[in-house]
């Protein structure tokens, strides 16, 4: 048996590390800890629930936004405000752009690298890969000369022995196998995907004033003031060039994403039978189409609510937000209670407990068995959940109800068709990635009905942003508790807050990384990145690339999960790094 370590695990966002036993060539253990910790939970106590958005948001400068807007979800459903229906459509906008954005650069610059081989891209014939390029998508810039001028570029960066992003990779492992060509398309999108990401942020700048970390959010509304004439606010004029963003925005969709998606996995078929995992799929629902509290009103939101229990892909089961706990039996904090107990989040506690490696570090950790992370351990009605994409995905391709259903379906099945799989292949590493592409195929769409909404609104002389009635906290009742449940890009992401005498009295997030790279609960049941990689095979424990697929699968935002820095800049833990 092997012990494999991979720590850190890198084009993440924040600091993981994967341990896992290698058995006769297959994973058999796997442990996933969280190495760095932050403290937002506890700065928010004590404060002004209606600036509790403008720190929220600072978990995390990837799923920015996100957390500013379920921050404002919480308070408004715990003082009983509904915002007006301009401000759901920016909240929408905003929030569609973020998930594109976000899934756009997971694909290429945190995942790609572990499909395609850099420096086999040197090897490619640019008037085949053109031709290539052009059986899969008539995206313009399918040509020979473009084709040959990339291959100089990665030359000349290869040339030089300053491979930046490309460093470090496992280049020539037997794992990787794209032909040439389909590997120097892959790097050239990759370059181009820099560039369209970027002008994603511009509809953030537009809508929130700046990215990362918009200055629009607001408990009750948005700040964003609208008058098609005007001269510096939403006007007429800002809302066109939305409208110009939105279309480059599904042309690379449609043209590059989709079909490089199902290029990759026709040659990496044989990932739909890796990184399955717990087979639990949690969802809490987003996107609101009308006026109402988001948190209660399931048959408003566009992508909706359930879970999936074991794979099981012919029910839908109701989410009850009461059944939420977190565990930290394994991870480094205490509860009063003790800590085999499981808290739902408004009664929830951040305690620190730091029991892992001290001065001299161990390169391998020790007590496993003990507590071994930062991130607590979320659970369902006491089952560990995977959150994400997928998890959207799926639960809106069973349910007909859902109003995005019509879409995702026909979308899934045209991937599905594509790459010649029946749906199960879904639950897989393989899935997870198809899963979010087709995320983002859905809403490139979707954006341009809540655009339309807000055109028109602002057309027709309704400019109302902000609905001001519980503004005065006079008004509040002495005490109060709410939550605002969204689901961020990488999942279903919950704040609950209770409010005391106008402040915070409490304040907990549960957040998608929480939920897929958490720990062992208080019974040792493992969580999703524990479960998913069990049964991986590996072919050389020294270069563990096959880990790393599905590990980055789930898109791990560590920052966001653990949301807890340790303000003196501590080193808590020696890295080696793999
Ligand atoms: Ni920091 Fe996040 C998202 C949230 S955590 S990225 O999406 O919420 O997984
Ligand atoms: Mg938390």
């Amino acid at each position: 048996m092997t012990r494999v370590v991979i720590d850190p695990v890198t084009r993440i966002e924040g600091h993981l590390r994967i341990e896992v036993e290698v058995d006769d060539g297959y994973v058999t253990n796997a442990w996933s800890s969280c190495t760095m910790w932050r403290g937002i939970e506890r700065i928010l106590q004590g404060r002004d629930p209606r600036d509790a958005w403008y720190y929220a948001q600072r978990l995390c400068g990837v799923c920015t936004g996100i957390h500013a807007h379920t921050s404002v979800r919480a308070v408004e459903n715990a003082l009983g405000i509904t915002i007006p229906i301009n401000a759901v459509l920016v909240r929408n906008l905003i929030e569609a752009v973020q998930y594109i954005h976000d899934h756009v650069v997971h694909f290429y610059h945190l995942h790609a690298l572990d499909w395609v081989d850099v420096v086999s891209a040197l090897q490619a014939d640019p008037e085949a890969t053109a031709k290539l390029a052009a059986s899969l998508s008539d995206w313009p810039k399918n040509s020979t000369t473009y084709f040959a001028g990339i291959k100089q570029r990665l030359e000349k960066f290869v040339g030089s022995g300053q491979l930046g992003p490309f460093a470090n990779g496992f280049w020539g492992h037997p794992a990787y196998v794209l032909p040439p060509e389909a590997n120097l398309m892959a790097v050239a999108h990759y370059l181009e995907a820099l560039d369209i990401q970027r002008d994603m942020t511009r509809i953030h700048a537009i809508l929130g004033g700046k990215n990362p970390h918009m200055q629009t959010f607001l408990v009750g509304g948005v700040a964003l003031a609208m008058d098609p004439n005007g001269q510096s606010v939403f006007n007429t004029q800002r809302a066109m060039m939305i409208k110009s963003m939105l279309d480059q925005i599904l042309a690379f969709t449609t043209q590059v994403y989709i079909p490089d998606v199902i290029a990759i996995g026709t040659f990496y078929k044989d990932w739909a039978n890796y990184g399955r995992g717990s087979g639990n799929y949690l969802v809490y629902g987003d996107f609101p189409l009308s006026i109402g509290d988001p948190s209660t009103n399931e048959h408003l939101l566009y992508f909706t609510r359930g879970y999936i229990l074991d794979g099981d892909l012919t029910q839908r089961l109701p989410v009850d937000q009461a059944k939420v706990k977190e565990y930290v039996a394994h991870s480094w904090y205490d509860y009063r209670v003790g800590d085999d107990v499981g808290l739902h989040p408004w009664q929830g506690e951040t305690t620190p407990n730091y029991t892992g490696p001290r001065p001299p570090y161990e390169y391998l950790f020790t007590g496993m068995d003990d507590k071994y992370s930062w991130l607590k351990s979320p659970r369902y009605d006491e089952h560990p959940m995977e959150v994400g994409p997928l998890a959207r995905m799926l639960i809106d391709y069973i349910n007909p109800d859902s109003p995005a259903h019509a879409s995702v379906k026909a979308k899934i099945d045209t991937v599905l068709r594509a790459l010649n799989v029946g749906p199960e292949a879904l639950l897989s590493t393989l899935g997870r990635i198809a899963a979010r592409a087709i995320e983002t195929w859905v809403l490139a769409e979707k954006a341009y009905d809540w655009y339309d909404q807000l055109v028109k609104n602002m057309g027709s002389g309704n400019l109302q942003i902000h609905n001001g009635e519980k503004w005065n906290p006079a008004t509040w009742p002495k005490e109060a508790e709410g939550v605002g449940l969204s689901d961020a890009p990488r999942g279903a992401l919950g704040h609950w807050v209770r409010i005391k005498d106008g402040k915070i009295a409490n304040y907990q997030c549960v957040v998608p990384s929480t939920w897929n790279a958490g720990p062992r609960d208080a019974n040792n049941t493992i969580g999703p990145y524990e479960a998913s990689l069990i049964g991986t095979p590996i072919a050389d424990p020294e270069r563990p690339v096959e880990v790393l697929r599905t590990i980055h699968s789930f898109d791990p935002c560590i920052a966001c999960a653990a949301h807890i820095v340790d303000t003196k800049g501590r080193e808590l833990l020696s890295i080696r790094v793999r």
